[in-house]
């Protein structure tokens, strides 16, 4: 048993100064003054707050993208992701090009099961879809998997067409699933990079040129209305522009079952970092806009209208060709340098499963932007609603998994590479200074994070199975 002493527990709903009372993987007792029983390890968290372990619904380990994979595997990320106080990951399974859906699942828990450090799910990627991929969806959840994530855009790749991803509305809402959207304009796209190409604009700032806003904006549209039309719930990932955050309020205003998460990216940086001569290092897709769009989104969140922050972490090495250290040995994966001549061939993506809570916390919390109920619903609570996995996910309450985050409301520290965990030569945030930092985190009970220290192994990490019990907020 495990007692932790005299902290402050910060749940969505309400603050509390409790002791924490843990058995094996779970917590058993939540109150003031728990006398413990003979032989309980305890801990004095006198002046540190009690936060759930974070849940990042948007993670993206080990995936073949052009001609390199991320660069952070199933082990790797977890234990950057635990560092900085996350416990529960979600990962995309893209679909086979040849196979089932079934197949493409099997080779994620090939990847995963082995490596898995924190607990995990997955969701379904569906890019392409035939007759007897949309036969086989429900299949998924048969196999712990009750989301499926749909592309508007990356045209001949990974998209579906509008009414494709109508059929995968109505499959899913009929079947207790949620769909996921990617939402941009992959058309609009398409002409303004052969365009810049042809026009011979190689650089990485034609990244976010080629992508515009409006695409974006109209997508989320697009889709809110496709998931009415269907009368299926929706989440769409990775909001990045204020137009987008208007129309996920004017949907929602008007009883349409949509729900929207933003990433620490899209809160902090805009176009304006594509040109810096390292500018590289924040190609992702959709790309970062403008002050205007940071603000808003952070007014979304600070209203409630937003209800997730993952991440999409999808690390690449900036110079891939030099390696860096990793547990003891040298590693180098080809990274942003593959697009050197040409933007479109730089792998889109970047790290952040472990800035997330530290950063969301001194910019959300500690601006007075948002409250620390709010953070823990916005990082933990809420995606674990979503995704089916509370209340044995997103809570500090009897009964709930043990996955708890000892966090120091008082530590500060000039963030940045020496601090991530993350697999890659460079993190976003570096110089950043933040007050409040994870101490101690806790995975069903065991402690994995002790200050610098890495407690934690591949293969303690537990695969979620996910099912029709979810909750749409
Ligand atoms: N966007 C990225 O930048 N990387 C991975 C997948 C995605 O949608
Ligand atoms: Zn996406
Ligand atoms: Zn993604």
């Amino acid at each position: 048993m495990l007692l932790i002493q005299s902290g402050t527990v910060v749940n969505a709903d309400k603050t509390i100064k409790a002791d924490i009372l843990v058995s094996g993987e779970h917590i058993t007792a939540v109150e003031p003054g728990i006398d413990p029983p003979e032989g309980t390890e305890i801990i004095n968290a006198e002046g540190k707050l009690i936060l759930p372990g974070g849940v990042d619904p948007h993670t993206h380990f080990d995936l073949p993208m052009f001609d390199t994979v991320s660069s952070d595997d199933h082990y790797s990320g977890h234990k950057a992701a635990a560092f900085g106080g996350t416990t529960t990951v979600m990962d995309f399974v893209p679909q086979p090009d040849e196979g089932s859906l079934a197949d493409g699942v099997a080779e994620w828990h090939a990847k995963a099961d082995p490596k898995a450090a924190v607990d995990f799910g997955f969701h379904m990627n569906i890019t392409r879809l035939d007759a007897a991929t949309q036969a086989v969806i429900p299949r998924l959840l048969d196999l712990g998997i009750s989301t499926l994530k749909v592309f508007m855009a990356y045209n001949r790749r990974l998209r579906l067409q509008d009414g494709e991803i109508f059929r995968v509305l109505q499959t899913a809402g009929a079947n207790g699933m949620l769909t996921m959207l990617h939402a941009e304009n992959g058309d609009v796209i398409d002409i303004l990079v052969a365009d810049a190409l042809a026009a011979g604009h190689t650089s990485q700032d034609w990244h976010g040129k080629t992508r515009p806003a409006w695409g974006a904006v109209d997508a989320v549209l697009r889709g809110a209305a496709l998931a009415a039309q269907a009368d299926a719930p929706l989440y769409i990932v990775h909001m990045n522009t204020a137009g987008g955050a208007d129309q996920l309020h004017y949907a929602r205003q008007r009883g349409v079952r949509v729900m929207g998460e933003t990433c620490p990216q899209y809160l902090f940086f805009t176009e304006e970092h594509l040109a810096r001569p390292d500018g590289a290092k924040w190609v992702c897709s959709p790309p970062m806009r403008t002050a205007a769009d940071n603000a808003a989104l952070w007014e979304a969140l600070k209203q409630n209208e937003m209800q997730v922050v993952g991440t999409d972490h999808c690390p690449f090495f900036f110079d891939g060709t030099t390696p860096i250290e990793f547990e003891g040995r040298q590693v180098a994966i080809p990274g942003k340098e593959l697009g050197a001549a040409d933007f479109t061939k730089i792998p889109n993506g970047l790290p952040a499963v472990g800035d997330r809570l530290p950063v969301l916390w001194t910019y959300g919390v500690g601006r007075g932007y948002i409250t620390a109920n709010q953070f823990a619903a916005l990082t933990s609570a809420n995606p674990a609603k979503i995704f089916g996995l509370y209340p044995r996910k997103g809570v500090i309450q009897p009964g709930a998994d043990a996955d708890i985050v000892i966090w120091d409301p008082e530590r500060s520290l000039t963030y940045g590479l020496a601090h991530s965990r993350h697999r890659t030569d460079y993190n976003l945030f570096e110089g950043m200074e933040l007050k409040g930092f994870p101490e101690k985190v806790f995975l069903r009970g065991r402690l994995i994070v002790d200050g610098e220290t890495w407690l934690g192994g591949a293969g303690m990490g537990q695969f979620l199975r996910r099912g029709t019990d979810w909750q749409e907020l």
